[in-house]
């Protein structure tokens, strides 16, 4: 059984839409949005539109998501990973979870980098940052990213003995560290990618996220990687 795991703050615009796209794929049995102090109507527009909403009042892209997999239902075996901004393309779906189910992979990762990107949709930064951290984990691991891509999915068992413990923005990069050292069967799918459907950017697109996502991504890197 899959289920979908999506991290929102304040993303009462795009939220519904992303959501019915989830469940038009026919794929999810559940879609949890992980309502994480949105001050608008982020978790009434995702409950109308058929998700489970979860309430984490404290701040921070990380515990969303560890709060979304803690609501995961008993009998879900595959969690798929997207933003709530509508610049995921949930059609794309079965790219990732097909292998998962066909039992070739642990870990399915988009790569906005090497499939097709909406003009705008990633500025510089976030491209030279995937790009970059792609290249120190095949240093570390030898494996290979070429992003660090919210859509995803993973076995969850596979998740679940990971020991994810970031709290904020490198918990995408986290993941990907962990699972190239716990030596999973990892396979990296280009995906397109989109500018948000509505609402606003609270990462790449202010200065401030930018700033902290970066600092918390590269001390996210330094932690995982001296740990034994
Ligand atoms: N739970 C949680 N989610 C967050 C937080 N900040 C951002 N998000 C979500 O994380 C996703 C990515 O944030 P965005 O604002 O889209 O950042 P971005 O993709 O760099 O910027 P855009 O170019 O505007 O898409 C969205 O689904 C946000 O709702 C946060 O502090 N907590
Ligand atoms: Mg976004």
């Amino acid at each position: 059984m899959i289920s979908v795991v999506i991290p929102a703050l304040n993303e009462e615009e795009p939220i519904a839409a992303v959501v019915r796209d989830c469940l038009a794929t026919g794929l999810p049995a559940e879609v949890i949005v992980v309502d994480n102090g949105s001050t608008d109507r982020t978790a009434e527009r995702a409950q109308a539109a058929g998700a489970k909403v979860v309430s984490e009042p404290t701040p921070g892209y990380g515990r969303a998501c560890a709060a979304g997999v803690r609501a995961l239902s008993a009998d879900c075996d595959l969690v798929v990973f997207l933003d709530g901004d509508g610049s995921d393309c949930p059609e794309l779906m079965p790219l990732l979870v097909d292998p998962i189910r066909r039992g070739e992979q642990d870990f399915v990762i988009g790569s906005r980098t090497r499939g097709k990107r909406e003009r705008g949709s990633m500025n510089f930064q976030q491209v030279f940052a995937g790009r970059a951290a792609g290249w120190l984990l095949r240093l570390l691991y030898g494996v290979s990213y070429s992003d660090m891509c919210p859509f995803r999915a993973i076995r969850r068992e596979a998740l679940e003995k990971l020991g994810m413990k970031e709290q904020t923005y490198g918990w995408n990069l986290e993941m990907q560290m962990r699972a190239a050292r716990a030596r999973l069967r990892i396979l990296e799918v280009p995906v397109n990618h989109r500018c948000r459907t509505g609402g606003e950017s609270k990462v790449s697109g202010t200065l401030r996220g930018t700033f902290v996502a970066g600092i918390r991504i590269i001390a996210t890197l330094f932690r995982v990687a001296m740990e034994r």
